[in-house]
């Protein structure tokens, strides 16, 4: 998600009607399908392959509107939290994707700003160890003054609702632009809460956050929330920029553009990422400590625009730069949205496999991590009409889409990730 002009969505939601007449026989849709294939592309996709998949409808008579994320809650199988762009959570039954019960758990309009596109809330996750410290923590957007919010919040005794008077702000990032706000809050295998966060908008990093290391805003951070009491984060001491002059230490990576979804491979803690582009390239990376994903001197792993201002001389080698590990142009996309490592255990060809997918084109790809190289990425399914906001992973492994259906006013639906 996370398209500059949010007009350009829209007309393009015009054209997917013409798409689907054109769809398989389109010259052009056939080029960009090979094309996918160029970056990191590897000879033998036969020796591992990347299954196909598709997206099988779960809770169908579960009502939702702009939904943007699914969330599990580490301490019961049973329930998935659907996040609400408006500012809103229900639940669905994890134990049966047919079910329609449906319970709204949070409602925090009144404080969250979702007036265009890309506001809002934007995303949830629940502490590792939630039975004990019955926290979740939410990121979303604000206005008066305009800026991304990262809160806590606890649920009642009987943990069915999560309850807005609880509401503890951990961290305010000013934002001077609409767009932008990145946004995914999630905890990594080691506790730490990583959150990613964009550069604050308009076009082309008009103030060169990607690479000033002084600001949070185009970053991914690395906090420890599991102190009590007054002070609501430390930055742990092994954070790569802990001690340098001028420099927010709570960094953990830099020149990231608008990473909307990243997630971590439970089984080995690789970082996944997908940074959206602006006219030219959709990247996906994988996040280390310390890396320089290179914006707003990069755009995927081309040069972008005038050398701009750096505030950081020392990182604004190019050297210094990550290169994505997949790309795409927007012939075959307008805007990435990051997923998640399959896991589960239904489909074993698709263990270790990066899902991922076009917002705008429905278009999901796969790749793999095969020791220091990729196998991939692939094209896996095409879903023309479904603007997919998001994947999710249940405590089982499972994977689901959020998408919504033919228009971003459409009504929002959710699918099951499954073989084909
Ligand atoms: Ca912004
Ligand atoms: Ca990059």
């Amino acid at each position: 998600m996370n398209i500059a002009p949010s007009t350009s969505i829209r007309l393009f939601t015009i054209l997917l009607g013409l798409l689907f007449v054109l769809s398989h026989h389109s010259m052009g849709q056939e080029k960009a399908a090979d094309a996918s294939t160029e970056v990191g592309a590897s000879d033998d996709a036969e020796k591992s392959p990347i299954p196909k998949i598709a997206f099988q409808r779960a809770w169908p008579r579960v009502k939702t509107r702009r939904p943007i994320q699914i969330v599990a809650r580490p301490d019961r199988d049973d329930v998935l939290y659907i996040v609400e762009q408006l500012g809103r959570i229900r639940t669905v039954d994890g134990t049966d994707i047919s079910s329609d019960a449906s319970e709204m758990v949070l409602d925090i309009r009144d404080r969250v700003n979702a007036r265009s596109n890309e506001e809002g809330l934007l995303s949830v996750a629940f502490h590792p160890d939630f039975a004990r410290t019955n926290q979740v923590y939410c990121f979303y957007t604000a206005i008066e003054p305009r800026r991304a919010v990262l809160s806590r919040f606890s649920m009642d005794d009987d943990r069915r609702l999560i309850l807005p008077e609880t509401e503890q702000v951990i961290l305010e990032v000013d934002e001077p632009y609409w767009n932008h706000n990145g946004g995914t809050v999630l905890f990594g295998p080691d506790g730490m809460l990583y959150l990613s966060i964009g550069d604050g908008g308009a076009a082309n990093d008009p103030h060169g956050y990607g690479q000033d290391l002084s600001t949070l805003l185009a970053k991914v951070i690395r906090i420890d929330v599991s102190g009590s009491g007054k002070i609501p984060y430390t930055v742990p001491e092994d954070n790569p920029f802990v001690g340098r002059e001028n420099v927010r230490p709570e960094i953990w990576a830099y020149g990231v553009r608008n990473i909307w979804r990243m997630s971590f491979d439970r089984e080995n803690g690789d970082l996944w990422a997908g940074d959206v582009g602006q006219n030219k390239w959709e990247e996906i990376d994988i996040i280390v400590k310390g890396g320089n994903y290179g914006w707003n001197k990069r755009e995927g792993a081309h040069p972008f625009g005038r050398q701009r201002r750096g505030s950081n001389p020392d990182v604004d080698s190019a050297d210094s730069m990550i290169d994505p590990v997949a790309e795409y142009d927007h012939r075959q996309g307008l805007s990435v949205t990051g997923g998640n490592v399959y896991r589960g255990k239904d489909y074993p060809d698709l263990d270790g496999v990066y899902l991922y997918a076009d917002y705008a084109f429905g278009t999901v790809w796969g790749i793999r991590r095969d020791g220091d190289g990729f196998i991939g990425p692939v094209e896996v399914m095409r879903k023309p009409g479904s603007l997919i906001s998001s994947f999710g992973e249940a405590n089982d492994g499972s994977l689901y889409a959020v998408t919504f259906e033919q228009s971003e006013q459409g009504p929002g639906a959710i699918w099951k990730i499954v073989g084909r």
